[in-house]
């Protein structure tokens, strides 16, 4: 961390240990239009922070520290086009793919727009095709599209078709990630190969999960139809169009995209094709404009009105004043079921680092665990720990005013059960009351003083409520885009690269050695009795 940044860190923990004792709840009665003063919007969007333990106070010295961590010039280099990817060398310019301004996005001195517009009109051009039949399959219009990729390539198409459903009016969408033949065999299962199209999804046409699922995909096809079916039932997605041509998939079906786009900041580039085949390309396109809205307001509102920069500082201060490890996001929104899902990878592997920009360890805390499920499956399963566990989980719960289809009074008591849940974890409940109520019922006083603990709420438990009208493709794409600056925001100041991955790297490399280890080709010689012990027992259970 810049080191002017780090005085400001310890003063922010200097202040975290000096108001220790103090109460959210309190906040409110102290001032009553808190809701006002710690809450923002950006097109249509409410962002409530109003429910964490902090003051005025607490936001100028976060402020302060943003500023000292540079995090505004910063910014101006990433939306510059600068390579701020050191270890990769490369720009970050996922933000070019949702530029909807007419405006050119310089990179290495070249205007990328041109390029991004000529990849776009094709993929919508294919797209039309698809959803109108103009191209089809051996057996007629494409029923069925399934995407095969992993990681940045799976997880943006899964969770914004989850989440955009009600829109959904092409064909069924189907995805295809783990290398366990389960998780392909079940989707052959349920579909006809004279009507699916493959989709095949890597930046980099080589990673072992997606191709050996596509090859699988490919011999099926094979199997069923001939050779000649290849060539008109699979298209590609990739910044290597050579591997893609070498794999039989016709030029005008390999969609390119480019290496300053990161695999998980990928679905605004050709990854989002099996989305925008599903929505339609205007219903990407009001996604793709839904981004650029919080990419406009990132880099022009002040910092106190500024949604990324509230999130990411109230993020560090959970993180690096307060301690704690995780952070839940918990949509009550059943459309945005893979959303914490799609954060995790967002997040953790952009933040979860341990060396700073300039190869030094850090000295701070960085990246939290990530994680949730929607409400209010979650309120039944682990709340009870939020409520009353020893961890602290800050939580970020996303309700939408109006459901894209009304159920009865489902939306309302969706609604209400958000509410509630914030409003438990921020006033809980004390003793006191705990013994009233319980007395109120004519429970005895040994009975009371028993179960009077197990009853009792601490409160001051944090969360931030996201408000969006209805979940528009538009909307979709505000939501994910402030987390990404959220993300870039927090990477800043902790001085980390958040646009590399290389801690997935030694997993894959001990994988490619032990396949021939695994397939009884090798023997496990020099490996540690655990491994060598797991390979034996392995080969002495399938006899
Ligand atoms: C994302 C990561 C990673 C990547 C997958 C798939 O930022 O780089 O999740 O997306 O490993 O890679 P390919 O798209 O190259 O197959």
């Amino acid at each position: 961390m810049i080191d002017k940044a780090k005085v400001q860190l310890e003063k922010l923990t200097a202040h975290r240990h000096a108001n220790r004792d103090r109460q959210t709840k309190s906040l409110f009665d102290d001032n009553p239009d808190r809701f006002n003063d710690f809450s923002a919007t950006s097109n249509g969007l409410l962002f409530d922070y109003s429910k964490c333990n902090l003051t005025t106070e607490t936001m100028e010295l976060l402020f302060d520290l943003a500023r000292e961590a540079k995090v505004s010039e910063k910014r101006e280099a990433l939306f510059a086009g600068e390579a701020i990817n050191t270890t990769e060398n490369r720009a970050v310019q996922h933000m070019a793919l949702r530029n909807m301004s007419g405006e050119p996005v310089m990179i290495d001195g070249k205007d990328v727009m041109p390029d991004i517009l000529t990849v776009r009109n094709n993929m919508a051009q294919f797209a039309e095709s698809v959803r109108s039949g103009k191209i089809a399959g051996q057996g007629g219009k494409f029923t069925d599209i399934v995407n095969i990729g992993i990681g940045g390539s799976d997880l943006g198409p899964v969770m914004a078709t989850a989440a955009l459903g009600p829109f959904h009016d092409g064909p069924k969408t189907h995805f295809v990630s783990n290398v366990d033949g389960a998780d392909i065999l079940e989707v052959l299962k349920k579909i006809d190969p004279a009507t699916t199209l493959f989709i095949v999804a890597s930046k980099t046409f080589t990673t072992q999960e997606t191709m050996t699922n596509a090859n699988t995909a490919r011999e099926w096809l094979v199997k069923a139809l001939g050779e000649e079916a290849v060539v008109n039932q699979f298209a590609a997605l990739s910044t290597a169009l050579d591997k893609t041509s070498a794999f039989g998939i016709a030029d005008d079906r390999a969609f390119g995209f480019w290496d300053w786009v990161g695999g998980r900041y990928s679905i605004w580039s050709a990854i989002g094709l099996s989305l925008m085949i599903a929505v339609g390309p205007k219903r990407f396109d009001e996604f793709l404009s839904g981004a650029h809205a919080v990419d406009q307001h990132f880099q022009t509102a002040p910092d106190n009105e500024n949604l990324p920069m509230l999130m990411a500082l109230i993020g560090i201060w959970h993180r690096n004043s307060c301690g704690y490890d995780t952070h839940a996001v918990l949509p009550y929104d059943q459309y945005l079921h893979r959303f914490p899902a799609y954060l995790q990878q967002l997040d953790m592997e952009s933040n979860g680092k341990r060396i700073d920009v300039s190869g030094q360890p850090v000295d701070h805390e960085t990246g939290p665990v990530v994680w949730g499920e929607p409400g209010t499956n979650g309120q039944h399963a682990f709340y009870q720990l939020i409520h009353q566990g020893t961890s602290i989980i800050p939580a970020d719960f996303l309700i939408a005013a109006e459901a894209v289809e009304p159920v009865g009074d489902h939306h309302q008591k969706l609604v209400a059960n958000a509410f509630a849940q914030t409003e438990a974890l921020m006033v809980g409940k004390s003793e006191e009351q705990v013994r009233s109520e319980l007395a109120a019922k004519g429970i005895d006083a040994d009975a009371i003083d028993k179960l009077a603990p197990h009853k009792v709420f601490p409160g001051n438990r944090p969360t931030c409520t996201f408000m969006y009208p209805k979940l528009t493709p538009f909307v979709l794409g505000q939501l994910v885009a402030l987390y990404e600056h959220k993300v870039f925001v927090q990477g800043a100041i902790w001085n980390i690269n958040s646009y590399d991955q290389w801690g997935v790297e030694l997993g894959k490399e001990l994988a490619g050695e032990l396949l021939p280890v695994v397939k009884g080709e090798q023997k496990p010689t020099g490996r540690n009795s655990s491994t060598a012990g797991l390979v034996d027992a392995f080969h002495a259970m399938r006899k």
